[in-house]
């Protein structure tokens, strides 16, 4: 295939659909994820493939909620290793998080190689591979996890996380933080915080929250997190979308 010209005004775009579809042919990505990706596209293009005030909002209240937690943990899939392996590695550096790797179309063979590429960006310790224990009520393969990861966390980060799970997460009392593009999805309206905007952009706007709160007193992020309202800020993101769509004619 030719280069993608730089001049390209779709250049970003398409340079990131390549690393998806790349990382489908290395075996990183489910052939799947290629079709959500396309469906996240469609609503990066609604809100102006920027980070709104609204995410923007959402992604310093989960840094305050990761910073503190007593064991945040975030839950990695194929499209997020293919898009934003070394900006979660570095996340859980700074939090300090456990990384783990968690898959909806499970199999040893993709964990592994997930793992080895998270290793290679710097991660140590990556759990995911031992599928010891099950998430209450979801069906089998999409609720093994590791008893000293997801299990055992009181605060999740699940980029691009599926409904069931989310909803199954947050039945087992933990902070459920999902980024997900679409407000209207089931894991966006089940989380207890969304963050509606790009998984690139997001990883990056949580981490350069986490250091800027990295020193603030704990109560003082609990309090933030505490005060946060998910569905209002749902509500708001559909208002800025319908508000931006209305004013394009
Ligand atoms: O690697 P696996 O086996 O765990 O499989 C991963 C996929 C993504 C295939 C699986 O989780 C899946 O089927 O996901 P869904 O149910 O299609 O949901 C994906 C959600 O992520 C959709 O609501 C998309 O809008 C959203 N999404 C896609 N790309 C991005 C995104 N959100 C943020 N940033 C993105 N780049």
């Amino acid at each position: 295939m030719k280069e993608i010209p730089k001049s390209h005004p779709r250049y970003e775009s398409l340079m990131t659909r390549k690393k998806i579809s790349d990382a489908m042919k290395k075996g990183f990505v489910h052939e799947t994820g290629l079709i959500a990706h396309g469906r996240g596209e469609a609503f990066d293009y609604l809100i102006g493939e920027k980070t709104t005030a609204f995410a923007d909002e959402a992604e310093r209240v989960s840094a305050a909620a990761l910073l503190c937690a007593e064991k945040p943990v975030i839950s990695v899939n194929g499209n997020v290793v293919a898009l934003v392996s070394k900006e979660c590695v570095s996340l859980s550096k700074i939090i300090p998080a456990r990384i783990e790797v968690n898959l909806f179309h499970r199999t040893e063979k993709r964990i592994k190689k997930l793992m080895k590429e998270l290793e290679k960006d710097g991660a140590k310790n990556v759990l995911g591979l031992k599928g010891n224990t099950n998430i209450p009520s979801l069906d089998h393969n999409r609720s093994l996890c590791d008893h000293e990861g997801i299990f055992s966390a009181d605060v999740v980060l699940v980029p691009l996380e599926d409904g069931d799970r989310c909803q199954a997460l947050k039945n087992m009392g933990k902070t459920v933080i999902a980024i997900d593009l679409n407000p209207l999805s089931r894991t966006a309206r089940s989380a207890s915080i969304t963050i509606v905007d790009n998984v690139i952009r997001a990883l990056l706007g949580i981490e350069k929250w986490a250091r800027l709160l990295k020193n603030e007193k704990k109560d003082d992020l609990r309090r933030l997190v505490e005060s946060w309202d998910n569905k209002k800020m749902l509500g708001d993101v559909c208002g800025f979308i319908s508000k931006k769509l209305n004013s394009l004619f």
